[in-house]
């Protein structure tokens, strides 16, 4: 007994060695901005620089600033981190206000079967601004449906089901077979450190038809070209650079040399007059930074790791079978970005596959390969401080489960099981689960 406590013992005294390598001991609203601890001076340079191009807001071309011009036609928002607020997660718009950068819808066109198609007047994501002179796409409107439920022991909750209707609509009607799906942005600690993750690792835990029979079936998301997709609610995207060029060109309004054409739809691409802002908009070096910075933004360390309930909760996420999906630790590989990435332990409690989550948190959207229903198993290093940065406690892909526990009872299809585990235990265990994620 006293012999495998000691093992135990032993293995947390490696563990936290490790994350000391790629964690950072900080759990102020700062805690997602930090580099990586490993950093040289002159990548802390560098950080620092792509650090303020995520924060700076970007203005109409033609501007003296001519480094920072190019915004829109249509946009969302004019930084990064107006979305990624403090390299944090965002919300969706509370009741009525008007803050629409804390959710972006995307927009397609349902074929009979394969990925959705640009929509012809909208293309792919509904921009909600414009610069001046232009008109904004559409104006999002969020509706709730509830869905009560009650806990094993009666103890009542309800979950409330989003339903997105576009408004004002600015280049004409949607039409028929028109799909839409809401997103909320993520917060962006230890992107790199995912990236690193060999691809053989990733596809090491596929397992498409069960054929283990735990009734957990993930998959890589295979993109068109090959690629395997790790970042964005449905892994749509493979690397940090892809997902920074595609937020910069369809978030902002910003061409990139990875992305030179401005985001529109054919017929606004013949209507629409505007100024540009070069070609392509962002400088390689800038844009080069701003990956940089998004690669190496360090994780927390968990909070309260002795405490004695949160290491309940920590048996109980094994036991419930969320480690199934949310795998607590990967090995990382090398980069060509950085030398000191290969062989570290992480602990980012995914799998980074695409899961089947049942109906209830399904949406229209299918993204590529990945079907409405199926979304990338999220990361949960970081997700206890959500609060802490951001000021809210909104999950999910929408956000719209409004605390960690509404978060898990929307769980189903895969994870119907495990989800089932937790609603039924009792109330003491059920706050052990939550004790431990918020340590994460
Ligand atoms: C309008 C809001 C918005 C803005 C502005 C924005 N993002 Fe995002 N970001 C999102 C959303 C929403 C997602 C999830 C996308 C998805 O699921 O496809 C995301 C995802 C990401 C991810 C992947 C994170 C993960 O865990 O998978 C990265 C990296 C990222 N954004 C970087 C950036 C950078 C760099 C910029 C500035 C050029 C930026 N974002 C601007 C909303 C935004
Ligand atoms: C079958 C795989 C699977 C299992 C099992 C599973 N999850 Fe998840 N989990 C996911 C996926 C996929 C999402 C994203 C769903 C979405 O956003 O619509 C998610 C989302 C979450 C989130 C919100 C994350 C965020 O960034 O907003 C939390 C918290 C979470 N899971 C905790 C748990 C816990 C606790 C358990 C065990 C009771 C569990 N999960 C079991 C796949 C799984
Ligand atoms: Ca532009
Ligand atoms: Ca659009
Ligand atoms: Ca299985």
């Amino acid at each position: 007994m006293s012999g495998l406590r000691c093992i135990v013992a032993l293995t947390v005294v490696a563990l936290a060695a490790d994350l000391a390598a790629q964690g950072v001991a900080d759990a102020t609203s700062n805690a997602f901005s930090l580099p990586l601890p490993f950093l040289t001076a002159k990548e802390r340079r560098a950080f620092a620089v792509g650090n303020s191009f995520f924060k700076q807001n970007w203005v109409t071309a033609p501007a003296s600033t001519a480094g920072r011009d190019g915004l829109g036609p249509l946009f969302n928002a004019r930084s990064c981190s107006s979305c990624h607020f403090r390299d944090g997660r965002s919300q969706p718009p509370v009741d009525d206000d008007r803050d629409r950068s804390g959710l972006l819808v995307r927009i397609g066109v349902r074929q009979p079967d394969g990925p959705d198609l640009p929509h012809p007047r909208y293309g792919g994501q509904i921009q909600d601004v414009a610069v001046q002179g232009i008109a904004p796409e559409a104006s999002v409107r969020i509706g709730t449906a509830p869905r009560p439920g009650s806990y094993g022991d009666g103890e009542p909750f309800e979950l409330l089901a989003p339903e997105y209707e576009l408004r004002d609509l600015g280049y004409g009607e949607l039409g028929e077979g028109t799909v839409l799906g809401a997103r909320v942005a993520p917060q962006m600690v230890g992107l790199g450190l995912l990236e690193a993750i060999p691809v053989a690792a990733l596809l090491a835990g596929e397992d498409p038809d069960d054929r283990d029979g735990d009734g957990i079936s993930g998959r890589a998301h295979r993109l068109a070209d090959g690629a395997i997709g790790r970042f964005g609610w449905k892994a749509t995207q493979p690397t940090v650079e892809a997902q920074a060029a595609a937020a910069f060109v369809n978030d902002i309004g910003i061409t990139s040399a990875l992305e030179p054409d401005e985001a529109l739809a054919p017929s606004q691409r013949q209507q629409l007059i505007f100024a540009s802002g070069g070609a392509p908009e962002i400088e390689a070096r800038t844009f080069e930074r701003v990956v940089f910075y998004s690669r190496t933004l360090a994780v927390p360390d968990p909070r309260g790791v002795d405490d004695p309930e949160v290491r309940r909760g920590s048996a109980l996420f094994g036991e419930f079978g969320c480690a199934l999906c949310h795998v607590p630790e990967h090995t990382t590989g090398a980069v060509d970005w950085h030398a000191d990435i290969n062989e570290l332990a992480i602990r980012p409690y995914t799998d980074l596959l695409l899961h089947d989550l049942g109906e209830g948190l399904a949406d229209q959207k299918r993204d590529g390969d990945a079907l409405p229903a199926e979304w990338r198993t999220p990361p949960l290093w970081g997700i206890g401080l959500v609060p802490v940065v951001n000021g809210h406690t909104r999950y999910l892909h929408d956000g719209r489960a409004r605390d960690l526990a509404e978060a898990v009872l929307w769980h189903g299809g895969e994870a119907f099981a495990s989800r089932e585990r937790f609603r039924l235990a009792p109330r003491p265990d059920r706050a052990a689960l939550l004790a431990f994620l918020s340590s994460l």
